[in-house]
């Protein structure tokens, strides 16, 4: 392939920060690589590069304490290479795709850089979703693989595995962080241990032998699901270059370094646990990870004063338990002296909220506004405290393009809200396997965030509201459609419309309005329902409201609007 050449005379006004950087022809996602290169974003570094290079700096270092163990960055590295090493000797070939199901704990990071330094392609489920949504994800992605937990929270997600195997044929393989369920599983074709993974035991049917070529930069790293606003998942491939950008760019924005302590205190699995600057970000720069079993006050504060925790991050909701059990402690106060920065995003926080955090934490708030899609936001470390709590930051560079647009599509001025549009160094061209007719994306290459804003002359974006029909629960992103689709497979129910209420200690949750006269289930049928579909638990709606008829606009379609104003309070 040919490198596109880059234009650098007579620049168009960019779309970002006007006259910084010069985004012409950026239509063209290979004319954006180069430039990307050129300027020093993309180095050419691997996941399983930024791993070894901290390995060799620093190998003594603790690089990740999780579950009462410790492993220093030696270790880790060492752990990698055999997991690496291990998935190739299995058959598993650069490319092909491995749902990953893992809790927090400390397995993760050591399957998720296993596997990317093999080449071979983690794609990351939530420890809640069950049936429906991995053999969804498997399907889409042509899963070749999972990665599993034994038990984890009372649940067994080997007959899980079991199922999803069934459903999707290129399922040929399942690793168990933990143990086989028993002799039926071990003779189970391609079914070991990790642990069997490690030391390159058991060698299956189909091995093509370790080794072959690594994975370039350019290659996808890794897959995180879109918080979509449709039932079927839409696949977010990130590569190398991009996510390594992503990592080592946020630890800089977010002060983390060689002597820092990051608490992965959110799930393992989330974007922002991961990259913002997350878990990688801390493995890219040196820094110690602590991964939190439960996000829960009385957890993160004692690993908090037991680690000198320096970093951590938080949704809103988890945030304010947070600040609760310091102004009124139900446990012992620990020394929380060693925090520096505590991250928030997710969803939007609210300004009161904002500004109890240095009081009662003795931190500085950072706000993150992000998207698995790519974009990054955060306020700075030195910006004045007004902006700090008011607003959700400045992309990450000055690369990010940022247009705000009204529903025509024209540019308002700064300070009017409008449609969120970007592209940039993060941000993915196009989901993998997006279901026909998604329209994520304009012609030239930006993304539809689907976020209402405004741009402050300062950069610093505010978010508004949202424009997608999705409900931000704890910044868990649920799909009303997705769940109207399950309802309507009930057979007392012949209407369903699911809504996004204000809930003061989520943020939002989900309403059903439900129609279908005396045979319309209840909440806790719902729920039971879901587990016997197979439906991942979170989705099932908070609340369950019955009516005669769903309340419909001229053309025929759910008024949505007219819904939530009958049921909005409640
Ligand atoms: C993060 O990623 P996703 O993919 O789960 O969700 C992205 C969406 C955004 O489009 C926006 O609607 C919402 O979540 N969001 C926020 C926000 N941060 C994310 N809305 C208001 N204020 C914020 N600060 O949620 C994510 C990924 C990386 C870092 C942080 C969050």
């Amino acid at each position: 392939a040919t490198t596109p050449s880059i234009r650098t005379t007579s620049p168009p006004p960019p779309a970002g920060r006007p006259g910084t950087v010069d985004v012409s022809g950026f239509e063209d996602p290979r004319v954006a690589a180069a430039t990307y290169r050129a300027a020093g974003l993309w180095t050419g570094r691997t996941l399983g590069n930024l791993l070894r290079d901290s390995a060799s700096q620093h190998p003594n270092r603790t690089a990740v304490v999780a579950g009462g163990r410790r492993w220093t960055y030696a270790e880790l590295d060492r752990r990698v290479d055999a997991i690496a090493a291990g998935t190739r000797s299995r058959g598993l070939d650069r490319g092909e795709r491995v749902v990953v199901q893992l809790p927090s704990g400390g397995e993760f990071l050591p399957v998720l850089f296993g596997l990317a330094r093999a080449g071979v392609v983690p794609v990351l489920a939530l420890p809640a979703h069950r049936r429906t949504e991995l053999t969804a994800v498997a399907r889409a992605a042509q899963a070749v693989a999972l990665v599993v937990p034994g038990v984890h929270a009372r649940f067994d997600h080997r007959p899980l595995a079991r199922a999803v195997q069934q459903d999707v044929p290129s399922v040929r393989t399942v690793v168990v962080a933990g143990d086989l369920a028993g002799p039926e599983d071990d003779g189970r074709d391609g079914w070991c241990t990790l642990s069997d993974l490690e030391i390159g035991g058991r060698p299956a049917a189909h091995v093509t032998g370790p080794g072959g070529p690594g994975p370039e930069p350019s290659d996808t790293a890794l897959v995180l699901l879109s918080g979509g606003t449709t039932g079927t998942p839409k696949l977010i491939a990130r590569t190398h270059d991009d996510y390594a950008w992503n990592a080592v760019a946020s630890a800089d924005a977010a002060g983390l370094d060689a002597t820092s302590t990051y608490l992965a205190a959110l799930p393992v699995a989330h974007n922002f646990t991961l990259v913002s600057p997350g878990t990688v970000g801390a493995v890219a720069v040196g820094a110690t990870v602590v991964v939190a079993p439960s996000p829960d006050p009385a957890t993160v504060f004692g690993l908090v004063a037991r680690h000198g925790v320096t970093h951590t991050a938080a949704v809103p909701s988890l945030l304010a338990t947070w600040l609760d059990e310091r102004l009124a402690p139900t446990g012992p106060v620990e020394d929380l002296s060693s925090l520096r920065v505590v991250q928030v995003g997710g969803a939007r926080l609210d300004d009161t909220t904002a500004a109890g955090v240095q009081g009662l934490l003795g931190a500085r708030l950072q706000q993150v506004f992000g998207m698995a899609e790519g974009l990054n936001c955060y306020t700075a470390l030195d910006d004045p405290d007004d902006l700090v709590t008011t607003t959700q930051g400045r992309p990450l560079s000055e690369w990010d393009e940022i247009r705000v647009v009204d529903d025509a599509g024209h540019g308002v001025p700064d300070g009017a809200p409008g449609h969120l549009l970007t592209r940039g160094p993060a941000t993915i061209r196009d989901y993998l396997a997006a279901p026909a007719g998604t329209d994520g994306f304009t012609a030239d290459g930006f993304y539809r965030t689907g976020d209402l804003v405004r741009r402050l002359p300062s950069g610093h974006l505010v978010v508004v509201g949202r424009a997608k029909e999705l409900v931000n629960r704890s910044g868990e992103k649920i799909s009303p459609a997705e769940v109207e689709g399950h309802l309507l497979a009930h057979p007392g129910i012949t209407a369903a419309a699911v809504v996004a209420v204000p809930d003061p200690e989520r943020g939002e949750r989900t309403v059903a309005v439900l129609v279908g006269g005396a045979g319309v289930p209840d909440r806790r049928t719902i729920a039971v329902f879901f587990a016997e579909r197979g439906v991942a638990a979170y989705k099932v709606p908070d609340a369950v409201v019955r009516r005669e008829r769903l309340p419909l606009t001229a053309i025929g379609k759910i008024d949505r609007a007219a819904v939530l104003a009958d049921v909005g309070s409640g």
